[in-house]
């Protein structure tokens, strides 16, 4: 299948995120035009604002990239916030797009749908095989609730709409703030500031032995892109980089690329979460999409938007 982005309208729910933002850059050289509106305009928890919005605007595509977002310390905070949010912003969106006749939607849930003990690397259809992680539960009730609300319109109506499924992403545009944000952005915060300051010691949460596997969020863009225009199917796609490295070795990289040494600390009262998962992003690469960059060429990329926004204040 082959779905032609040129001339057509497309909507990029989340654009200020990080994942939304890197769609729309990615989506600039596509020939299409990218429709994007801010929370000021339409608030993506209120069914009507989305449903009138929608009417008015009537794209031809959703990239759904819009969600309440966080680490693992923010996940278990506000599980108000992680499960009450993205479950209407995502049916509100479907349902309105539905209602409007949009062509194609492509969903975005998260790695942490799948079952904390799942087989390594994670098949796609490993998901409901098993309890979830504790720590991220709410979230990922969500998106899986938002797959199946993505799967329940294919059948039910026909609509030709998709699923994909990003491991830990990071990247320009990413959530700095220590208390919400994902490990990477954390730590090459906490490594900078360690610089600047000359400290001796860098604080990670937990023991260091997670696994995980990061890709960079313009990768993550090229690769929705690409579904986009090629995917059509009822199961959701893994999009992942294919290597993992354990959260010790994450903070050694990062130190390597902000140029400074420190001691890790390692703080045992903070959680691990799960203790590996990485994708299986097998089906992605058999239809053709295989192109995440190096870890570390992705780290340098990450620092240098950290070390700009510093400059913008
Ligand atoms: O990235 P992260 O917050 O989320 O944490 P998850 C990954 C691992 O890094 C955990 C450790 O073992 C953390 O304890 N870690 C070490 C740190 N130092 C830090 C730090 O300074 N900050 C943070 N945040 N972690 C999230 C889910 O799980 O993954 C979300 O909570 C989502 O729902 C996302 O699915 C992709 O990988 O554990």
């Amino acid at each position: 299948m082959t779905f032609d982005l040129s001339q057509k309208r497309i909507w990029v729910a989340g654009h200020r995120g990080m994942v939304g933002g890197a769609v729309a850059r990615r989506l600039a050289s596509e020939g299409c035009e990218v429709i994007t509106a801010g929370r000021d305009r339409v608030d993506l928890v209120e069914q009507a604002q989305v449903r009138d919005f929608m009417a008015r605007e009537r794209p031809d595509a959703i990239v759904l990239a819009a969600a309440k977002v966080g680490g693992i310390k923010a996940n278990s905070d506000y599980p108000v916030d992680f499960l009450y949010q993205n479950l209407m912003i995502e049916a509100n969106i479907l349902q309105a797009a539905h209602e409007a006749d949009v062509a194609r939607v492509l969903f975005l849930g998260s790695s942490c749908i799948y079952p904390k003990l799942a087989p390594q690397p994670i098949p796609e259809d490993s998901l409901l095989t098993g309890p979830l992680e504790p720590t991220n539960e709410w979230y990922a009730i969500a998106k899986i609730a938002g797959i199946r609300l993505t799967q329940a319109y294919r059948q039910q109506y026909g609509r030709d709409w998709i699923s994909a499924m990003p491991t830990n992403l990071y990247g320009p545009g990413d959530n700095y703030d220590l208390n919400s944000s994902h490990v990477l952005p954390a730590l090459l915060r906490k490594f900078h500031e360690a610089r600047v300051a000359g400290a001796g010691t860098v604080t990670v949460w937990g023991s260091g032995t997670p696994l995980r596997e990061f890709l960079h969020c313009d990768d993550l863009a090229d690769a929705l892109v690409f579904l986009l225009k090629e995917y059509s199917g009822h199961d959701h796609v893994n999009v992942g980089s294919g290597v993992e490295v354990t959260i010790r070795e994450l903070a050694q990289t990062i130190a390597e690329v902000v140029g400074y040494k420190a001691e890790l600390v390692f703080d045992a009262t903070k959680p691990d979460g799960t203790p590996r998962k990485l994708m299986d992003s097998s089906r992605l690469h058999a239809m053709g999409w295989n192109r995440a960059r190096p870890l570390k060429d992705g780290i340098a990329d990450a620092y240098a938007d950290f070390l700009d926004g510093r400059d913008r204040g």
